[in-house]
């Protein structure tokens, strides 16, 4: 990278630090988009000229309300709750939201950040958005799940709409709160639409919807090993995480014909060199979709070791699939695999990899699949949900399959094709250049369509 770019790339990332104090994950994840879009942007001064991505680090608004609920105990409860409404360039207002006690603002302008890009990349009309509250669900009944949903949802309806904003899952929102919150939706406004996505499939989800993150993460692994002349079939993977998005990663890997070594919860990871074959899955499911239980549980039943407190990176894998948050992979731990000979890590969980992490991978030519791209697949079912929504009519597990597959496939060939063209490293695909110019030129040419709006 030339002096200018460097020094364009350091003026940007002062002025955004600045005017957003204390919120370094969003830092982290501007500055990732910045390294490689900075560089792109310097040869295409209309959007430079219009500011575009000063205006794109900028939410449209932030909403925020107090959630008030009462517990089993009869004691009431207050938790603050957000919806980021990031950019609608493309589309109505599209994104997860998150129930953990570590969301914050930061958290959620990062995720809302990144969702632009990710949406965009999908190719269906899709702008970015995030919300999400501080409520920890672990822990808590069915019916204070409910009260909780309910009073977030009185508080959130007035903002969203079939056209304006959908939001659907993340982490600590599955089908059983999406449930909740369609219901009490339904209620104060009178209307069975579209509003949400990951739904049941009785009241208008799609097939293929659960298992849609974790099979497209791993459709993108096989498409980059594919252009390589090689495939997932055979490898041994690690895999971290066992919500919704490592358990249908792990099952798409066994399809694949790969090992999954690995998986993991904040508790700690499990080590079976055996592997999670289809029937240990079934059973994981079960203790985590219906029991909510603790990964341990799977060492105990299984009888393989578990490691208290540890991530799963320094087990010797071809291949690595993070699936459970932001920063679980480090620069030490992407070195570790790198040394042990990991061909290619996909990115299951929203930046999961710290950006010195990152780096280490590109350089080192691993094919890496970064967030945006890898775990696209989730919002894109989720779009065809929405026009299933629209059109009053259901597709079958293989349409939708077949569309992800597709779409999945689409967003390899941006990254091929721009991470060719403007990457860092000449004579090999760097899919972070690919992904972030490949999802930005959409959403800035409709700004820039739109004048100073
Ligand atoms: P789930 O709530 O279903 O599962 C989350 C998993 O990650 C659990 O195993 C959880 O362990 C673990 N985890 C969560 N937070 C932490 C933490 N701070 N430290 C260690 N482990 C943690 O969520 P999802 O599977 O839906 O989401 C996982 C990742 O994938 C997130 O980054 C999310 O943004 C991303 N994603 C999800 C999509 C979706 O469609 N659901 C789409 C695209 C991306 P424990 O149960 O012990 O907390
Ligand atoms: O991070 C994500 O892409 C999601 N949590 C899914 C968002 C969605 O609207 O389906």
């Amino acid at each position: 990278m030339n002096r200018a770019a460097r020094n364009e790339i350091e003026t940007f990332m002062h002025g955004l630090e600045r005017r957003n104090p204390g919120e370094p994950e969003f830092q982290q994840a501007v500055r990732e988009v910045a390294e490689t879009l900075i560089p792109f942007t310097l040869d295409h001064s209309e959007y430079r000229n219009a500011q575009i991505l000063e205006r794109m680090t900028e939410p449209d608004r932030a909403i925020i309300f107090r959630v008030t609920w009462q517990d089993d105990s009869g004691q009431i409860r207050a938790n603050r709750a957000w919806r980021v409404q990031f950019n609608n360039s493309i589309g109505p207002y599209k994104g997860g939201m998150r129930f953990h006690p570590s969301v914050t603002l930061s958290v959620l302008k990062f995720l809302g950040f990144e969702q632009i890009f990710k949406n965009s990349l999908t190719g269906l009309p899709m702008g970015g958005a995030k919300g999400g509250s501080n409520f920890n669900p672990k822990g808590k009944s069915d019916n204070e799940i409910m009260r909780f949903c309910q009073s977030l949802m009185t508080g959130l309806h007035r903002y969203i709409g079939d056209d304006i904003d959908v939001p659907a899952g993340d982490i600590g929102v599955g089908a059983r709160e999406i449930s909740y919150l369609f219901g009490q939706y339904k209620r104060l406004e009178n209307r069975f639409n579209g509003i949400l996505t990951g739904k049941g499939l009785e009241f208008g989800g799609s097939l293929v919807r659960t298992e849609a993150t974790g099979y497209g993460a791993i459709y993108f692994m096989e498409n980059m090993l594919n252009y390589r002349g090689d495939s997932v079939a055979g490898k041994i993977a690690t895999v971290s995480g066992s919500g919704n998005v490592a358990l249908y990663a792990i099952e798409k890997l066994n399809h694949f014909g790969a090992t999954v070594v690995t998986a993991s919860d904040s508790g700690g990871f499990i080590h079976d060199p055996a592997g999670i074959d289809a029937e240990k899955l079934a059973w994981l499911k079960d203790l985590k979709e219906h029991r909510r239980g603790r990964i341990s549980e799977y060492a105990d039943h299984f009888g393989c070791e578990y490691h208290e407190g540890e991530r799963p990176w320094r087990v010797p894998c071809e291949l690595a699939v993070p699936c459970a948050t932001q920063n679980e992979l480090s620069g030490e731990d992407a070195r570790t695999l790198i040394g042990q000979g990991v061909v290619s890590v996909s990115e299951g969980a929203n930046m999961p990899t710290e950006l010195d992490g990152v780096n280490a991978f590109r350089s080192a030519g691993v094919l890496f699949a970064p967030a945006k791209a890898a775990n696209a697949g989730g919002v894109a079912v989720s779009g065809l949900e929405q026009s299933q929504n629209a059109l009053r009519i259901s597709w079958s597990r293989e349409e939708v399959n077949e569309r992800l597959r597709t779409i999945m496939g689409d967003i390899h060939g941006k990254c091929v094709q721009y991470g060719t063209e403007y990457g860092a490293t000449k004579g090999s695909v760097d899919y972070v250049a690919g992904a972030n110019i490949g999802g930005f030129i959409k959403v800035a040419d409709a700004m820039l369509a739109y004048g100073a709006v």
